[in-house]
């Protein structure tokens, strides 16, 4: 490869670090060099654990959801938990591949979150149209445990508010490589997805995939 063509790939996957709030951190392109590798393992816990738009106490998602790891994110019209069997199947989640753990680990450190271990990813598959409302994150165990999130594929707009429902959201184009981690005083923030753009990405087709690692108990 050519000094020039190094450059240019630098340059077009340069990351960059932005302070969301205390103890939420945007790493722009962090995951754009294991971004088609991460896709590969989602196709594959998706053979063994389809995406399905779950049923919440509001009504159906329209965000479809599967989940790896030792727990999985899961929800009926009765609620929120976190079970070791996958519903759809009754057979546990697929196991959390490597990768997964390593990288997220790696991202929670670059922010400040050293010795993060998880065990459950919840992968969310968006489609344009669907929208995840705004919601905290609560069913963990301990959290002290941040969240690391990976956007692969379509851009989708993220807002994140504050500690209360009600109050000013702050919006950010999520676009595929891009990396959060929440943590600290931004851990319980009311955070949704508004939009995802129509459009064709080579990694997922016609689909926003966010993964969310987490540490459930
Ligand atoms: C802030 N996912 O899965 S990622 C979720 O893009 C979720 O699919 C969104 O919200 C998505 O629960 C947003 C950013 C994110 C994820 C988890 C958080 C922000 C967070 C947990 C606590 C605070
Ligand atoms: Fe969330």
């Amino acid at each position: 490869m050519s000094g020039q063509a190094v450059l240019e790939g630098l340059i077009a996957s340069r990351p960059s670090r932005e302070a969301l709030g205390e103890g939420a951190l945007l790493l722009r392109g962090y995951a754009a060099g294991p971004a088609a590798a991460l896709i590969a393992a989602v196709n594959a816990i998706a053979r063994l654990a389809p995406f399905r738009r779950m049923e919440t106490p509001r009504g159906q998602m329209s965000v479809a959801m599967t989940a790896c790891g030792e727990l999985g994110w899961v929800s009926e019209k009765g609620g929120y938990r976190y079970s070791a069997d996958d519903p759809l199947t009754g057979r546990a989640w697929p196991a959390m591949p490597a990768l997964f753990a390593t990288f997220a680990a790696e991202a929670a450190a670059a922010a400040g979150f050293g010795g993060f271990v998880p065990d459950s990813t919840l992968i969310n598959e968006y489609v344009p149209g669907t929208k995840l409302s705004l919601h905290q994150d609560k069913e963990e165990r301990d959290p002290k445990h941040p969240v690391v999130s990976v956007s692969l594929g379509l851009p989708g707009v993220f807002a994140w508010g504050g500690l209360a429902r009600r109050g000013p959201l702050r919006r950010y184009e999520l676009m595929s490589g891009d990396v959060v981690v929440f943590g600290g005083p931004s851990r319980l923030v009311y955070h949704g997805v508004e939009r995802v753009a129509d459009g064709v990405h080579p990694l997922t087709g016609g689909r926003r995939i966010n993964l969310t690692f987490r540490r459930a108990r």
